[in-house]
């Protein structure tokens, strides 16, 4: 049995962006609460907490006006820090969103020069990641869509982001970092609408790449639950279609702007389910892409980060105990037993096959007496969900 203090360890590989606790609740409308947190001191807080490793975006370690010898002073401070906290980087990313430069998209900028330099600012990223040891490379697109759609042929934005995403594995390839890309879906925010709003069309626009086996996705549950889609499903498909390479955990209330609460703090079942499956069929990072709620000080970051470990370890007991509960599994089995002796299920199509369904005599108002007691199996998971059972 699972020890009920819920201790996170590198084991679980849980990881955190550097701009995630590292956020000053700086939004919209008020400005930022909470100091600047060093990297460094990031490092050191979130394995003390047992954390596995950090991800980044270029200019959350390196500033985008360094000098080289700046830049490489930092990275080498950086790494005798991951060195001495035993911390990883499996996953970095670029900042393609806050410079004015991409006020109106970095791959699909209407200006070819934008776009140029958005390539040239992620080569250099990718070299940073490698540097750090990443093999997971993240893509969001913060800033590519539109709010007028006289101004941008989204047919153009989808080729050049295509033929930006084509030279960045060839460039991969071509260095030997052996990256996996993950591409990130969210409908909106800071754009009235991003293209390729949800990770159902990240997988259709895979398939149109020139290296379609070197990239998955990187959903985010709030990101899919901003367009009210179910995160679990979502998740699901992606995994089914060998394309999960990395995850964003954190929570929302329900579709509305980007929250990026602490995961576990709203949508427990659907999150439930998530872990279930993730503890299932899913072994790289398990990444927090949340931030604290404003009000906090430094101390409640801490707290905050520990609180997204402690809820995924809690999610993952919940599960075990889901799968041990003889009643619970007893109705699974009635309910997903087929009776399946007489050439069902369907099996692979051969036209003898097709005659013999449809000449077969099928009872469909006996078929439709079957007894669902989903009723009792989904009281049963909320009495465990809720720690009754
Ligand atoms: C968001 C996004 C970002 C990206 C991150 C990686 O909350 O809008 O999730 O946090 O994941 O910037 O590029
Ligand atoms: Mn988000
Ligand atoms: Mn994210």
């Amino acid at each position: 049995m699972t020890s009920k203090n819920y201790q996170p360890k590198p084991e679980h590989k849980f990881t955190f962006g550097l701009w995630t606790v590292g956020n000053r609740g700086r939004d919209p409308f008020g400005d930022a609460t909470r100091p600047t947190l060093p990297p460094i001191k990031i490092v050191k807080e979130l394995s003390r907490l047992g954390a596995y490793g950090v991800n980044l975006h270029d200019n959350d370690l390196v500033p985008i006006d360094a000098t080289r010898q700046e830049r490489d002073a930092t990275v080498r401070e950086f790494k005798k820090a991951l060195a001495d906290h035993g911390m990883k980087v499996p996953m970095a990313t670029t900042n393609l969103f806050y410079d004015p430069v991409f006020k109106d998209g970095a791959f699909t900028s209407n200006d070819p020069r934008v776009r140029l330099y958005a390539l040239q600012k992620t080569m250099r990223s990718m070299d940073l990641g490698a540097e750090l040891g990443a093999h997971i490379y993240v893509f969001w697109g913060g800033r590519e869509g539109a709010e007028v759609d006289a101004a941008k042929d989204p047919r153009e934005a989808l080729k050049w982001n295509r033929e930006a995403l084509n030279f960045l594995c060839e460039y991969s390839i071509d260095q030997g970092y052996d990256y996996k890309f993950a591409l990130e879906a969210k409908p909106n925010e800071p754009r009235g609408d991003i293209y390729l709003p949800t990770t159902g069309a990240m997988l259709g626009f895979i398939a149109t790449l020139d290296h379609p086996e070197m990239v998955g996705v990187n959903p985010e549950v709030g990101h899919e639950q901003m367009s009210g889609l179910n995160f679990y499903h979502v998740v699901a498909q992606a995994i089914e279609a060998g394309k999960l390479f990395h995850i964003d955990l954190n929570d929302q209330k329900g579709p509305r702007f980007d929250q990026d609460l602490r995961f576990g703090s709203e949508s427990i079942k659907n999150l439930f389910f998530l872990v279930k499956l993730l503890e299932e069929s899913y072994d790289g990072p398990r990444h927090f892409d949340a931030h604290s709620y404003r009000s906090e000080d430094e101390a409640g970051v801490w707290d905050f980060a520990a609180g997204c470990m402690r809820n995924y370890l809690i999610l993952k007991d919940k599960a075990r105990q889901f799968n041990e509960d003889a009643e619970i599994q007893s109705l699974l089995s009635e309910i997903r037993s087929t009776e399946a002796d007489d050439g069902v299920p369907i099996g692979c199509y051969s036209r003898e096959r097709a005659d013999e369904i449809k000449s077969r005599s099928m009872d469909r108002t006996e078929l439709a007496k079957k007894q669902l007691p989903y009723e009792r199996l989904d009281q049963l998971t909320v009495d465990i969900l809720l720690g009754v059972r």
